[in-house]
């Protein structure tokens, strides 16, 4: 395990299953229709049971680098944002990863939530590279809790140990750096 401090509030890196974590809220890499598949859906799904497709459905559908919220059925986190990364080759892939951090910061804070648990968004089933998702999701991290915000902790969970240790690589440069 890894934290930086940032004001009053902390980044921090773990390993392991993110639907095992018990923050305020985890995020699911979503997709804009809102129908949980593969991956960390697949996970959440499973285990969280079958309310959340139920709410997804209710909601219908987002747009990609949009987030929406719903119970977290039956899992420890009290909450799911569902996060519509990028699919790769689809263009302006980095913009829309930034927005679908940022939408789900400011849901956090709408909600008054104060810990919070990514996975690495599209990294999986959508192609998208993980030392620039590393780079994206810190940077965006850092820079929210540098303003105003009631977010304590913001954990960012990597299923195995080489996307760990891009993202503690990731997390070491930009503590030097800003
Ligand atoms: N805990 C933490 N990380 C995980 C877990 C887990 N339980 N399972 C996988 N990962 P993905 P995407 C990692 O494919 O690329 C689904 O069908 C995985 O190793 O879950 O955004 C959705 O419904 C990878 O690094 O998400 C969408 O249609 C990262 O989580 C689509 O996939 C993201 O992989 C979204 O694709």
């Amino acid at each position: 395990m890894k934290e930086i401090k940032v004001k009053n509030s902390i980044i921090k890196l773990v390993q392991g299953d993110i639907t095992e974590l018990n923050t305020d809220v985890i995020v699911n890499a979503a997709n804009a229709q809102l129908i949980l598949g593969g991956g960390v859906a697949g996970a959440i799904r499973r285990k969280g049971g079958a309310a959340i497709q139920m709410e997804c459905d209710k909601i219908g559908g987002t747009f990609v680098g949009g987030a929406v919220i719903t119970t977290g059925g039956n899992l420890k986190a009290r909450h799911v944002i569902h996060a519509v990364g990028p699919r790769m080759g689809k263009g302006n892939e980095d913009i829309k990863l930034r927005s679908a951090v940022l939408n789900s910061f400011k849901l956090m804070d709408e909600h008054g939530l104060k810990t919070i648990a990514f996975p690495a968004i599209s990294t999986g089933i959508f192609g998208y590279p993980i030392d620039r998702c590393a780079k994206i999701m810190i940077l965006t991290a850092k820079e929210y809790l540098a303003g105003e915000t009631q977010i304590r902790e913001i954990v960012f969970c990597l299923f195995s140990e080489p996307d760990f240790e891009v993202f503690n690589e990731e997390l070491n440069q930009i503590s030097k750096t800003y």
